[in-house]
Parts: structure tokens; C-alpha cells; sequence
């Protein structure tokens, strides 16, 4: 994707919080489609331009920081942990969203008993094998439905998509979820993402319109 692209998208947070735009509704909208999204037809793509293909048998997925064992799976010991299947809209900030996603995957409740995260963490932050970054509170992945997608309305991921492996947060704007997944660290200090430095919301809540930063922060 065009680097202008993306800086359309950093300007219109930048415009959208000048105008005093970027509060989120006091009241969570209750409808299907959260306030300002439309349905898309088809899953659009959408990145940073890059679609690293990762070969199975070079893949690692690390997961450290402030947890009692820090591990880098492979693809035969994340094969190996439970699966789920969750069944979930999505919803990109841009303002498309797509009706009945079936991803299949690892419940990120496995990955928390396998590495015990420390009464200390909390934050995560996401990398991934384009360089992007996503950060969330740890709150919003101690749900059941949060997981680490490798199949989409029952194939395997295709590369833009973010094979082989990408995080699913369905109560949050797509751009938490990292395709290409490659590192999850646990913090005890906050550190942004790509778009939370760029003018998006931190929470990001499709339900309130939570799109944009509405702190003070330096970003
Ligand atoms: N690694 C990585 N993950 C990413 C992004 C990205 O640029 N790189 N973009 C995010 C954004 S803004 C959206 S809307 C969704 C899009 O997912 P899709 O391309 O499968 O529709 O991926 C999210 N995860
Ligand atoms: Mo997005």
C-alpha cells in the first residue's frame, strides 16, 4: 500500500482529534454494526504495505517479559494447544466491517497458562513479522474469545491475511489484532503501538466511536 495512504489515515486522526472530534460517546451503542461502520462485501486487506511469508519450519512465535516463563513455540507446540473456533464481525477503523468471521485457533487462555504472566504485567504488546506493533491493556485479553487465529471461515489464513499465524480481539477495532504475529511482550509500562503513536485510540471500543487518542499523550 502507498506510503500516502497511510499518511491520509495518520492526518485524519490528526484532524479529526483538532477538531475536537476524537471523544468517544458517553453510551455504547447497542446495534450489530457499531455507530459510523458499513458492511463490506468480501474481506478487504488492509497493512502497511508488507506481506512477509514466513516458511512454517523458520516461524517462532516468543512470548516473555514480566511472565514466569518465557517460551518461543514453534509451529509443532503451538499445533499442539487446544483449539477453538470463534464466530465474530470485524471491524476496521476505516470504517468497514465484515459480518460472520469464523476463525479457528489457539484460545489465548492457553498461551496465558503456558508462560503465567507476573502480577506485574500490565500491558501487551504485540510485534509482528512486518514491523508492526499493537498494544492493548491487559484487561482486554483476559476474555474467552480472544485468540491466535490460523484459519479464517474454514481454510488456512492466506498470506495477506496474516499467515500463519494472527491475533483476533473481537471486542476491539481490527488494528489490535496483529497478522503475522511474531512476538508478545508483558509489561508493566505502557509502550505504544504503530497507529497508538499515530492518533488512534488507545482503548479502541467500536461500540462508543473509540477511535481516536482522546488523552494527552505526546504522540
Ligand atoms: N502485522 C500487521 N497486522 C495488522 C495490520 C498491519 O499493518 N500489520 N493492520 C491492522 C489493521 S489497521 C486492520 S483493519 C487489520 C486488517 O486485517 P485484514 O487485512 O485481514 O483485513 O489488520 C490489522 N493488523
Ligand atoms: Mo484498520
Amino acid at each position: 500500500m502507498a506510503k500516502s495512504y497511510l499518511e491520509r489515515k495518520e492526518a485524519w486522526a490528526r484532524r479529526m482529534r483538532e477538531r475536537g472530534l476524537a471523544s468517544p460517546q458517553q453510551t455504547r451503542s447497542e446495534g450489530r454494526l457499531p455507530p459510523g461502520q458499513h458492511w463490506a462485501s468480501g474481506f478487504p486487506v488492509l497493512d502497511l504495505g508488507i506481506h512477509p511469508t514466513i516458511p512454517v519450519d523458520q516461524w517462532r512465535l516468543e512470548i516473555l517479559g514480566h511472565v514466569e516463563k518465557a517460551v518461543a513455540l514453534d509451529w509443532a507446540a503451538l499445533s499442539a494447544l487446544p483449539q477453538i473456533e470463534v464466530v465474530d464481525d470485524f471491524h476496521c477503523v476505516t470504517t468497514w466491517s465484515v459480518m460472520d468471521c469464523h476463525w479457528q485457533g489457539v484460545p489465548f487462555s492457553a498461551i496465558l497458562d503456558v508462560v503465567k504472566p507476573l502480577a506485574t504485567a500490565r500491558h501487551v504488546l504485540f510485534t509482528a513479522y512486518d514491523g508492526y506493533t499493537t498494544n492493548v491493556d491487559i484487561e482486554h485479553i483476559v476474555d474467552e474469545r480472544v485468540m491466535l487465529a490460523t484459519r479464517w471461515n474454514g481454510k488456512p489464513l492466506t498470506r495477506e491475511h496474516g499467515a500463519p499465524l494472527r491475533v483476533i480481539l473481537p471486542r476491539l477495532y481490527a488494528w489490535k489484532g496483529a497478522k503475522w504475529v511474531r512476538r508478545i511482550e508483558f509489561l508493566a509500562d505502557e509502550e505504544l503501538g504503530y497507529w497508538e503513536k499515530r492518533g488512534y485510540s488507545n482503548t479502541a471500543d467500536p461500540w462508543t466511536n473509540d477511535r481516536f487518542a482522546h488523552e494527552d499523550r505526546a504522540w
